[in-house]
């Protein structure tokens, strides 16, 4: 992995995104094709000492939440189909579309926990995102980039006070919540990579828009072969 060599002023952070149960087939409610086959790999980042912290990230969603099909009437409900208008709480005048989901990763239950066999004793900080019933949250920071800013995680902080200037993101899932945390990663100043063979996608039509929206941020692209 000759690309994740330290540069002299490079101090490396790993992002670990939702590695959990409900993510991974088999048995998770909302499977990323691929998923559970990222541990190897993943753990052997998880190794690697020149990322002086490592964080993960937890989807922890309470029972009802806005993002579960269910939470929702019939017949706008269809998972993976369906979209709903999130108004952000503190500010009633900005709204946007957000998927329905099967209901996954609900604290407390097994599908919320760290996939079988991540080296998860190697993590540093965990932060657990998506715990508002009103609030879809992609992003590992939170969404503290939003005007009113909601929901900050913390990880800005974690990474600033440890004098972060590159943070490697991986994990799952590729369109949803790696791309909004890389993307959040560069809003919040870091020099942002993602390691495109510890991802994977739910949806692969969305490679190629999110790869170009990940180059026009200046997000750098690495593999580990
Ligand atoms: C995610 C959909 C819903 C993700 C979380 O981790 O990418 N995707 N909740
Ligand atoms: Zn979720």
């Amino acid at each position: 992995m000759t690309s994740t060599q330290p540069k002299e002023d490079e101090v490396k952070a790993l992002i670990v995104v939702d590695m959990q149960e409900d993510f991974c087939p088999p048995g998770g409610a909302l499977p990323v094709p691929g998923g559970r086959q990222l541990v190897d790999t993943i753990n052997e980042l998880l190794q690697n000492d020149t990322f002086i912290i490592k964080i993960a990230s937890k989807d922890a969603h309470p029972a009802q939440h806005i993002s579960f099909a269910d939470t929702h009437a019939p017949p706008n409900n269809r998972p993976y189909r369906s979209t709903i208008t999130i108004q952000n709480p503190e500010n009633p005048e900005e709204s946007f579309q957000s998927m329905l989901w099967p209901k996954h990763c609900v604290e407390g239950t097994w599908g919320a926990e760290f996939v079988e066999g991540l080296h998860v004793h190697r993590f540093h900080h965990i932060v657990k995102k998506g715990t508002d019933e009103k609030v879809e949250m992609y992003s590992a920071f939170g969404s503290p980039f939003r005007n009113p800013p909601i929901g900050d995680t913390g990880l800005t902080t974690i990474l600033r006070n440890a004098g972060i200037t590159d943070v490697y993101v991986v994990g799952l899932a590729a369109d949803y919540c790696v791309n909004h945390t890389a993307l959040d990663a560069v809003k919040a100043g870091f020099r942002t990579h993602v390691v495109v063979d510890a991802t994977e996608f739910v949806d692969q039509s969305h490679m190629a828009p999110v790869y170009q929206a990940w180059g026009q941020a200046g997000i750098g692209f690495l593999t580990m072969k």
